[in-house]
């Protein structure tokens, strides 16, 4: 039920809640909000902690495709699914430095590079920690997402020039299990703890459309909030179905309350650069318009993701022209 806009939920929906512990009980008024006042907050407090035409660029690798260990129903590249994605070993390090060079030449500023694992092994460190100086030597933001880390794992990442560790929460904790059960949400917070307390980035977000309610992306984006400190980057992915995965048939999200839940995210962490990631090929240009108006300040540039598509550099040039949009440059290293 929406809430009327009523001088009484004005004041019961926090401009902010920076430096306070979010409750859901509050993220659920502001994410209950008219709409039109829902935008105007989430826009307001985007206004005061950034350029708001200004939008981050990421690119990706897959540097390890397919194969993996773990059960996460809406991936291509789980070994428990039947989706016909051929698996590939650990690339080069050249290899993934010369795609790196390609990515800085078309703009990107981050570097994030993906492998298909449970958990990074000890005898692929080597070849990871080159990968991440290397990418670094290019003068690139460098970001990686290989599985849960150790606390070792995250040091020696961090230590080779690591700037961001992306790790997803997903979803909720209450529908975790429903979408993978080869691990849990708990396991998924301790690598987040141990990549904070070896002084990298959080990069940490989820996906909406599993067949999840709205109290579920609440109780996501609320958990995020709560991090100390909240990410620094929070991806929010709309799900790409996998023909052959568990959720190939899951209903498509309604475009207005994944805006709503983007909106949420920007109030809820108002420093945090909130990606719109997976799943902007299925978008209309008006839909991303209006998600980054709500707060949306990152995107992954390029004609593909880890293993599906992505708009291209040819329609997103397109797009940011039509909104007067720009890349946002790198804040130079302190
Ligand atoms: N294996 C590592 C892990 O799971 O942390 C890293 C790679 S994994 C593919 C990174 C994230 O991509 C997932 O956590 C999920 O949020 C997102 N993702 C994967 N498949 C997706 C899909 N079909 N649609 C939308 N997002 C997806
Ligand atoms: C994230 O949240 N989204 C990216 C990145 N982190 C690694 C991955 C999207 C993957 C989409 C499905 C695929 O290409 O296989
Ligand atoms: Fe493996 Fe990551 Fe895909 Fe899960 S999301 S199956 S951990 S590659």
């Amino acid at each position: 039920m929406l809430h009327e806009n009523t001088a009484e939920n004005r004041t019961e929906a926090p401009m902010s809640t920076r430096d306070e512990s979010t409750s859901l009980a509050a993220a659920k008024i502001i994410y209950n909000l008219p709409f039109n006042d829902l935008l105007f907050r989430a826009q307001t407090v985007h206004r005061a902690n950034f350029d708001p035409n200004a939008v981050q660029m990421s690119r990706l690798l897959s540097i390890k495709t397919g194969g993996c260990a773990e059960d996460c129903g809406y991936c291509s590249q789980s070994a428990h699914s039947p989706t016909g994605l051929k698996a590939s070993k650990l690339m080069m390090v050249e290899k993934v430095l010369a795609e790196a060079r390609k990515a800085k030449a078309e703009g990107a500023t981050r570097y994030c590079m993906g492998a298909a694992w449970r958990s990074p092994k000890d005898r692929d460190m080597d070849t990871l920690l080159a990968m991440v100086a290397g990418v670094k030597g290019l003068g690139m933001e460098t970001c990686m997402t290989l599985g849960m880390l150790s606390p070792a794992q995250a040091g020696a990442l961090s230590k080779a020039g690591l700037d961001y560790y992306n790790h997803n929460i997903d979803t909720s904790e209450e529908f975790y299990s429903q979408i993978i059960t080869t691990r849990t949400f708990a396991d998924r917070l301790e690598t987040l703890s141990n990549v904070r307390e070896a002084g990298m980035k959080v990069c940490a977000g989820g996906i909406l459309g599993m067949g999840e309610t709205t109290g579920d992306r609440i109780s996501m984006l609320v958990t995020l909030a709560n991090l100390q400190p909240a990410p620094e980057s929070v991806p929010i992915n709309m799900l790409i179905p996998i023909p052959g995965s568990k959720l190939a048939d899951a209903d498509p999200v309604d475009p207005i309350e994944f805006v709503r839940t983007i909106a949420l995210a920007r109030i809820l962490m108002p420093r945090t650069h909130v990606r719109l990631s997976a799943g902007r090929t299925q978008m209309s240009d008006e839909m991303q318009a209006l998600c980054f108006f709500a707060g949306a300040n990152s995107i992954f540039a390029g004609d593909t993701l880890l293993t599906t598509e992505n708009p291209g550099e040819d329609h997103d040039t397109a797009l940011f022209r039509r909104l007067g949009l720009k890349p946002m440059e790198l804040e130079p290293a302190e």
